[in-house]
């Protein structure tokens, strides 16, 4: 038999294949219609072990719904935009563009040489004009419906790159990438307006049922729904005006005259505009009403208005507010942060009792939440509890966990956030959580202090960038006209190319010579071009969508043939972007079906989603601790030498793949040593697909031998018809038909399960089953033909190969997938014991179906039993079908 060279089958597969350009996907079949995706990739120049995992899962989708009948979309571009370009301009000299095309191309060539079913004619990347165009259309629908504002907000600033960062791109207080300190500032920023879409996004999440659990809860974790109460609390001494509207529910002020006194003083010296808002009182937001009794203190944020009021005339606050500045805006940097407060004077008057609660400002109170003013509780809250105890403030448990008694229980360090009964409450006294959050609710309601309200964790998208490599954001500022949109016929507004200088720190657009210059599309006076780019999610948001509706130049895509591909039936990609990535694409959505551009009633993108494991490997670093990469590792003698120096090597612990500890196996590589098919099969193999897989060589090696083994299979029978059914087939041959059918059966739940590994595990058996097989008739012809159509979607190559030389017409890429024959799942014969009073004397093997009587006749007849029985007489046959014969004979 011939050797099997996948060096020289595999390219001559992948020009067939694109030459009768079999993966073209056609919106106008009349099959059912399947979409499978993975997140595309970003061209940073190489392709990774990474993308081979995520790819190989989404081919095997894609191939195996071809087989199924579907008419499959499976398309492939580039997530182009993004800082990595301008930083590699900015240390190498070139032009970001240059970079990223480069890349693209040294990419292509390399994800081609793998054999995924790809539609390339849908090929695209995000910094294509034509892409970017129809996306700053879509920024002026959505400006048009009310989706996209602008307003001046606090933003992360990065002083060393020069950008605004988003939160998560703060990490530690530091930018992501310059690892520099970053600031607060006020900026005028634009905003896509998710909010909008809080309360669907959350619902829609339950409609997601073939969305990973933890993924789910994430986003609806994201979104933070709470349900809660807005009251306020007014100041000691300036009460008058609200509880004259509300006299039946007076309640006296308890405060002493210092206390009147004081807070007359320094609000009176609270400029005009910020006395009127302060003589309304603080307006907190709270989730937990029910233990308003436990109240000690009302916290303002340092960015809360009457703090900055406060502070224009006390500067201990201006420096108080300085050093809660330094943290940083993340909600994680302020929750680790410890607590620091600083305490007013100020007193407000408790709603029920009257007495009064010291003003302090914390900086654990964000402005961005809520009202940025809370009323602590510190039984109840850690956070208050901890402000408490700092500085000595009052701790009044007014929930009874179950099982302790009211005169004994306390709180020591550990607040009580769970159910219970409330006490220390007067009115609410006796009532569960949930019952006296609502009683508190109608309370306050009544008593006009405030009102019930649903709080979202969810922001607006800050989607301002200022940097060059990135979708211009199409907007003209004129100093008479105002802000206007950049006239559609004036689209795209392109990036320049030429003077484009990345060594001087800020945004290149802003300097740019002609860039900002415009004429105002209005009055046609000189005006100033917007110069932020849009965040590069955006640009992630809706290339789905242009994937399945064409690369249109007046419209972001076909309504039509968008509306019937989606939603994605099957998306796979990474679990890091399980939040921010995959909540803006399903706002994108939203937006694009409220502007009548997209026919999508649920909003949903992806139907299906599965988030792949990573690909690890061993760390091997030399004796002066430098890491060594994989391929110039060796062993020799039982030990690991370097093969370039000859020096020991150390191996350390297995992790996921990264440049930067050189434990990275070039995909490229693996293709020329074993072939393509070859990485494929192992990266889907070894483990379950969620999970991380570890590359080994050995594992790979085994993989290659795998494919020979499959090779020489086939290469051993004469050509016939692979698609055979040999259905008389008898003894040994029908042993060999159930295994393969019970295989196949097996196969295919796993890939329709998502657990590959168990697919791969039933292909090795078959496989087993099949050498063992020496008589070359139609049974084994039929296994083969069954083994080789599974094993297509995973090593195509190998499966075209194959199919030709077993005679199959046709691509095994055409070929139906392979139907179970049920009756071959079913057990023919079953042994059953057979009992005389109640002692084991035989046993009999008989078809599974056969009936009682026959089954009767066969156990009288048995000579154990025969000898057994002798002289005595048969009373009784008990028959447990499938279990058991019982004779009782006496
Ligand atoms: C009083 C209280 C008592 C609270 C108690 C909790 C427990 P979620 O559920 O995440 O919405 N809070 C409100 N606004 C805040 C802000 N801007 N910065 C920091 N904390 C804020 O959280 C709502 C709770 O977080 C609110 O309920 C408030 O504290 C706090 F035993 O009010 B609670
Ligand atoms: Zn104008």
């Amino acid at each position: 038999t011939s050797r099997y060279n996948a060096a020289e089958v595999e390219p001559r597969w992948q020009n067939v294949w694109a030459e009768r350009d079999v993966y073209r996907a056609e919106d106008e079949s009349d099959k059912p219609k399947f979409y499978a995706l993975e997140m595309f990739p970003y061209p940073s120049g190489r392709i990774h072990m990474g993308h081979v995992r995520n790819y190989a899962m989404g081919d095997v989708v894609a191939r195996y719904k071809k087989a199924q009948g579907f008419e499959v979309l499976h398309p492939m571009g580039w997530d182009a935009f993004g800082m990595p370009a301008e930083n590699a301009a900015k240390e190498n000299g070139g032009h970001p563009k240059d970079w990223t095309y480069g890349n693209i191309d040294a990419m292509r060539a390399p994800m081609q040489r793998l054999g995924f079913a790809l539609d390339w004619s849908r090929e695209f990347a995000t910094c294509d004009e034509a892409y970017y165009k129809q996306q700053q259309a879509i920024f002026l629908k959505f400006w048009d419906k009310g989706l996209v504002y602008r307003k001046t907000a606090k933003v992360n600033w990065d002083p060393v790159d020069n950008t605004v960062l988003a939160n998560e791109q703060v990490i530690d207080g530091k930018g992501w990438r310059s690892g520099a300190v970053v600031e607060q500032r006020d900026m005028d920023q634009w905003f896509f307006k998710i909010t909008n879409y809080a309360e669907e996004l959350l619902e829609g999440l339950d409609t997601l049922d073939r969305w990973p659990e933890k993924v789910r809860t994430m986003q609806a974790n994201w979104i933070g729904k709470s349900e809660g109460l807005e009251m306020r609390f007014e100041f000691c001494g300036f009460t008058t005006a609200i509880e004259r509207r509300n006299s039946e529910h007076l309640v006296a002020d308890k405060s002493s005259p210092e206390i009147l006194k004081n807070n007359t003083e320094v609000l009176h010296g609270l400029s005009e505009n910020c006395f009127n808002e302060a003589e309304q009182g603080i307006e907190i937001f709270t989730t937990r009403p029910d233990t308003l009794y436990g109240a000690s203190f009302i916290a303002l944020s340092p960015d809360h208005p009457i703090t900055k009021g406060l502070a224009k005339t006390n500067s201990e606050i201006e420096a108080f507010h300085k050093k809660c500045a330094q943290i940083g805006t993340t909600e994680e940097a302020i929750a680790t942060a410890p607590k620091l407060g600083f305490d007013t004077k100020l007193k407000v008057k408790h709603p029920f009792t009257g007495e009064p609660l010291p003003v302090w400002i914390a900086n654990f109170v964000l402005m961005g939440y809520g009202t940025g003013a809370i009323f602590g509780c510190p039984a109840h809250d850690q956070r208050d509890l901890d402000f408490a105890r700092k500085y000595d403030l009052d701790v009044t448990p007014v929930v009874l966990p179950e099982g302790e008694s009211a005169e004994s229980y306390d709180v020591e360090n550990e607040a009580y956030t769970g159910e219970g009964i409330l006490f220390n409450s007067d009115f609410l006294n006796g009532l569960a959580k949930d019952e006296g959050i609502s009683a508190a609710i109608s309370k306050i309601e009544d008593m006009g202090l405030g009102k019930g309200v649903t709080n979202y964790r969810l922001r607006d998208w800050g989607v301002s960038r200022q940097r060059y490599w990135g979708c211009p954001i199409p907007v003209i500022h004129c100093e008479d006209c105002g802000v206007l949109p950049v006239p559609e016929k004036d689209l795209p507004v392109a990036l320049p190319y030429d003077d484009i200088d990345l060594t001087i720190p800020g945004n290149p657009l802003d300097r740019h010579p002609t860039f900002k210059h415009v004429d105002c599309p209005k009055c046609g006076k000189a005006a100033r071009r917007e110069t932020d780019t849009l965040d590069t999610f955006a640009d992630s948001s809706w290339y789905f969508a242009r994937f399945a509706g064409g690369n249109t130049d007046d419209r972001p895509f076909d309504k039509k043939a968008a509306s019937e591909w989606l939603p994605v039936d099957q998306y796979v990609g990474g679990v890091e972007h399980a939040v921010l990535h995959l909540l803006y694409a399903r706002f994108f959505t939203r937006g694009l079906r409220d502007c009548g551009l997209l026919n999508l009633p649920s909003g949903e993108p992806f139907a299906g989603l599965f988030t792949q494991g990573m690909v690890t490997h061993a760390v091997y670093t030399d004796e002066n601790g430098n890491f060594v990469v994989p391929a110039d590792v060796d062993e020799k003698d039982g030990k690991l030498i370097n093969l370039e120096t000859g020096k020991p090597v150390h191996k350390g612990d297995v992790i996921k793949m990264s440049k930067s500890k050189k434990n990275v196996v070039d995909p490229d590589d693996i293709i020329k040593t074993y072939g393509a098919d070859v990485a494929r099969w192992f990266v889907l193999s070894d483990s379950p697909p969620e999970r991380d897989v570890e590359w080994t060589e050995s594992g790979v090696v085994g993989a290659w031998r795998f494919s020979k083994k499959v090779w020489s299979l086939v290469a051993g029978v004469e050509k016939g018809d692979p698609m055979v059914v040999a259905a008389n087939a008898s003894g040994e041959a029908l042993e060999l038909r159930r295994f393969a059918h019970k295989a196949m059966e097996k196969i295919t739940s796993g890939i329709e399960a998502f657990r590959f590994n168990t697919s791969v595990a039933q292909i090795y058996e078959l496989t087993n089953a099949l050498s063992k097989y020496k008589t070359n008739d139609d049974a084994k012809m039929e296994a083969l033909g069954i083994l080789i159509r599974s094993i297509a979607p995973f090593m195509p190559h190998l499966a075209e190969e194959c199919w030709q030389a077993l005679g199959g017409d046709e691509l095994v890429y055409h070929a139906p997938w392979p139907k179970v024959d049920e009756d071959m799942l079913v057990e023919d014969t079953i042994t059953l014991p057979v009992q005389v009073n109640g002692k084991r004397r035989s046993e009999i093997n008989v078809p599974a179906d056969m009936a009682k009587d026959d089954i009767e006749a066969l156990a009288r007849a048995d000579e154990s039993v025969v000898r057994s029985i002798e002289g005595l007489t048969i009373r009784k046959v008990i028959i447990v079908p499938g279990r058991i014969v019982n004779i009782v004979a006496n």
